[in-house]
């Protein structure tokens, strides 16, 4: 009963960490800024591992929080910051990929409720080889730079608005 009672210490400690693994592919540290205001949008960032032989990539995510989820880089064209939906992130063998503020990041359009922070969700990723991931989102304070978002040119006048606030 002890080491039963053990298990299930360890093994909540590891969802605490925000730590998911499926093959070779770990998930860890993921986060989220909490939204501003009413934003509609958000992004989501954490650490891709890969401790297998073979390259893999992440080629898609999905979670109820929004409408559309999908994976986004972030780019510097003539001094503004844009962002860019990209098809896959390559997660080589061996080696590690940070999605985090100002690169690759996982975007969220259609918010059904603010990012509040302290607060969690569930986001699935979906890897080519490692299969489908589902790991916790640890909602964070935001920021008040917004240095990749607060810039973004999406051509969508709500964006605009929620810098207004
Ligand atoms: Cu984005």
């Amino acid at each position: 009963m002890k080491i039963l009672s053990l298990i299930g210490a360890i093994m909540m400690s590891f969802a605490a960490l925000g730590s998911a693994q499926a093959g070779d592919i770990t998930v860890s540290n993921a986060w989220a800024r909490a939204s501003i205001g009413m934003g509609k949008t958000g992004a989501a960032f954490m650490t891709l591992k890969n401790t297998g032989k073979a390259d893999d990539r992440l080629v898609s995510a999905s979670s109820d929080v929004a409408k559309k989820v999908s994976v986004h880089t972030s780019l510097m064209e003539n001094g503004i910051m844009k962002m860019r939906p990209v098809k896959a992130i390559e997660v080589p063998a061996g080696g590690m990929v940070m999605l985090k503020p100002g690169g690759l990041h996982i975007m969220f359009m259609g918010l059904k409720a603010p990012f509040k922070q302290g607060e969690s969700f569930t986001l699935k990723l979906q890897f080519e080889k490692a299969g489908s991931i589902d790991t916790v989102v640890n909602i964070k304070a935001g920021s008040a730079m917004m240095m990749d978002h607060g810039k973004m040119d999406m051509k969508n006048p709500k964006m605009k608005k929620m810098n207004t606030n």
